[in-house]
């Protein structure tokens, strides 16, 4: 169902007039208040004045995330610290983390547009809403959970961890949409299996499943072994949190990114200019909507592409494609650029390997050498070697046919690659440059 049928059916002309008032506000407001702002606008000579049609996004210089680490904590916050009601930050991997606030209306807005986002994954006033994300600094626990008592749903706050426990919440309490990332959702999945409790048999329709890459051949595993519609969720804490685009439970294929409130763009990584109409590269995100953390231009690392085609699920914002991974997450293994989900895309499709998997990278003189480490049910697992070799050797055939690169496969046992309750760890790289 829509939820807000006024404005994720506009046409394409009154989506663009919107977009343009509120861009040129946003402008205005951050010249005035933001110094780093004013002074990256007069570094690149472009004033607020200048904005005066959509195209004309291109001449504001870029927001990246060192430009937030430079900022931290509050450099970049529009309003004085009395509005602002909320505080999120994201950890990343490497230096401090980014710090993000909401003023009362942001969280109002995050709540209409995550309602918005919970009701294109097919859930409703009524509904029992699992929440496994991470309550906490994580934006995605406290993002659903808004959304969803904004929908009218009712939500149960689990967050992650305590798996068992959660087993028996749904068991007991019925809960018709899950909501958790799909690494979570798997060892979810597992534990329920170990304590003898068919997921399939539980009350689920839709998982709304987001905050880390998951490619298409795990939406099939996910829908064939839980018994639900597997619904990707997309955002990232600073642009608001969960809730940035989003696929319609009906199509499942793009996901609806909500224009009246975000810009997205797609860019060369390397140079920075706007590629034309369906080509991949890197999303980038104007905000025009929020008032204490506005960001102009940031540059995601997340690597997608639009798709423009008109969906039938009658949304007219634009769908970009499924996350396949980072720019930072992308390997170069002898000179072959490797996505994480590419692998498991190939691993998904080899009858006998487990979904829980990691990659490590290493450097052997100037080589970089990729392993994979696959679990295997205990059965394949107590075969004899020369069997599970018979397995690897197939594995990185499998590999190297799908995508050109060499690997090393090693098969493990059950549960040898840790559990994450959030995002999932998927490559250890032990390079050292
Ligand atoms: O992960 C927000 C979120 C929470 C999204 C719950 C969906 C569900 P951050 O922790 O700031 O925010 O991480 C943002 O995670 O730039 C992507 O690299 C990745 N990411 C998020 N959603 C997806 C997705 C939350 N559906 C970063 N597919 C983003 C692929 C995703 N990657």
């Amino acid at each position: 169902m829509i939820y807000n049928i006024e404005f994720e059916t506009l046409p394409r002309e009154a989506i663009e007039a919107i977009q343009l008032k509120r861009l040129q506000a946003t402008i205005e407001r951050v010249y005035a208040t933001v110094p780093f702002y004013r002074k990256k606008f007069d570094e690149n000579k472009v004033c607020p004045e200048d904005i005066k049609k959509l195209d004309d996004l291109r001449r504001v210089p870029f927001l990246t995330k060192q430009d937030l680490r430079e900022n931290y904590p509050y450099g970049l916050f529009a309003v004085p610290m009395d509005q602002v009601v909320r505080i999120h930050a994201s950890s990343g991997t490497t230096g401090k983390p980014t710090v993000v606030g909401y003023t009362k209306r942001d969280i109002s807005t995050w709540a209409e547009l995550m309602a918005r986002a919970l009701s294109a994954g097919g859930a409703s006033r009524g509904d029992i809403i699992h929440n496994a994300y991470g309550y906490g600094l994580f934006t995605g626990g406290l993002g659903v959970h808004y959304g969803a008592e904004n929908l009218g749903a009712s939500v149960i706050p689990v967050s992650g961890g305590n798996t068992q426990k959660q087993i028996t919440i749904m068991k007991d309490f019925k809960p018709t949409i899950l909501t958790a990332t799909p690494s979570y959702t798997l060892h979810l999945a597992d534990v329920a299996g170990e304590m003898g409790i068919d997921f399939k048999k539980l009350d689920f329709r839709s998982g709304i499943f987001g905050a880390e890459p998951w490619s298409e051949s795990m939406r099939t595993q996910l829908e064939s072994r839980l018994g639900l519609k597997a619904v990707d969720i997309y955002g990232l804490s600073e642009v608001m949190g969960p809730g940035v685009a989003i696929e319609c439970v009906e199509v499942r294929k793009g996901l609806h990114v909500f224009e009246d409130h975000f810009i997205p763009e797609i860019i060369d990584p390397e140079t920075g200019e706007v590629l034309p109409p369906g080509e991949t590269g890197e999303l980038v995100f104007t905000s025009i909507s929020k008032e204490a953390f506005p960001v102009l231009r940031y540059r995601t690392r997340d690597i997608t592409r639009f798709i423009q085609e008109p969906c039938l699920c009658g949304r007219t914002h634009i769908r970009m494609e499924k996350v396949s991974g980072r720019t930072d997450d992308m390997l170069i293994i002898r000179g072959v650029n490797v996505f994480p989900s590419q692998i498991e895309s190939v691993l998904m499709n080899i009858e006998e390997v487990k979904p829980h998997y990691q990659l490590e990278v290493d450097r052997k003189g100037s080589l970089d050498i990729l392993s994979i480490k696959v679990e295997v049910s205990e059965d394949i697992f107590s075969d004899e070697v020369r069997k599970l070799q018979t397995l690897e050797k197939r594995i990185a055939y499998s590999v190297k046919e799908t995508l050109g690169v060499s690997v090393r496969v090693q098969l493990v046992e059950p549960r040898y690659i840790e559990r994450s309750e959030g995002k999932a760890v998927r490559v250890i790289d032990k390079r050292t440059f």
